[in-house]
């Protein structure tokens, strides 16, 4: 695990996939405070829970084996604004970076579903179309505290299923697999829509090719 200055990872490839085994994703993890998006990510990254994190910012590498492929993840755990005036903020910066984003909240805090609600919107209406579809996986965190919980299961479900997102519930204090399993799901969603990037940009050029030559009419 390296631990990145947040400008130089900016320059990831995204064009590995395909030829070579090499796939690298750059995924962003957005919500309100203390949600648990630094657990979510150091469970990831170490298959620990430390219980606290701090306010740090941080971009890590970390690569991994999947099917026999070679997988580069470069996560950026952000922090969300203080006293943002705009809720689900989001930076250009932090929309032309991600190939993906996960979209924490904390089961039993209202407040964070609705920012993760606010996120919802904000990427969709920034990358519209297949040119710059983007991956989103929701997550309700922190299972563990049934008894102070203020989101439904399945009003998660529901925005998520709106949105076109993936959702999880799971409690990055509890267990590994559930922060695995967001992971993993997050790069299927990134593969399949580079997958339909390139099959929309060959469909384009067929495209093109025709409005300029025409139809070849074989009868
Ligand atoms: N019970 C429980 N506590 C959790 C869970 N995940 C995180 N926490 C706790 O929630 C608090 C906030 O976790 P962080 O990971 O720092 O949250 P964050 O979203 O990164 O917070 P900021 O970086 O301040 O925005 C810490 O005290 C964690 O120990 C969980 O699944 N269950
Ligand atoms: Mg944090």
């Amino acid at each position: 695990m390296v631990v990145q200055v947040k400008s130089s990872a900016h320059h990831s490839s995204k064009t590995m996939e395909g030829s070579q085994q090499k796939v690298e994703a750059n995924i962003l993890l957005l919500g309100a405070e203390n949600v648990g998006k630094s657990a979510l990510t150091v469970r990831f990254l170490t298959r620990r829970f430390i219980g606290e994190y701090g306010d740090m910012e941080s971009v890590y590498s970390h690569s991994d084996r999947i099917d026999g492929r070679e997988i580069c993840f470069n996560i950026w755990d952000s922090l969300y604004p203080q006293n943002c005036a705009t809720p689900g903020y989001v930076s250009e910066e932090q929309l032309q970076w991600a190939d993906g984003f996960i979209l924490v909240y904390s089961i039993c805090d209202r407040a964070s579903f609705q920012v993760v609600r606010q996120l919802v919107q904000r990427i969709r209406q920034a990358r519209k179309g297949a040119e710059r579809a983007a991956p989103v996986v929701v997550v309700g965190n922190k299972r563990d505290l049934q008894h102070r919980r203020a989101v439904s299961g399945e009003e998660g479900r529901l925005l998520a299923l709106a949105a076109d997102c993936g959702f999880f519930e799971i409690s990055a204090a509890e267990a590994y697999h559930g922060v695995l399993a967001v992971f993993h799901a997050l790069l299927e969603l990134i593969r399949r829509a580079r997958a339909l990037k390139k099959g929309a940009g060959l469909r384009g050029i067929v495209r093109s090719v025709s409005a300029v030559f025409g139809r070849r009419r074989t009868e």
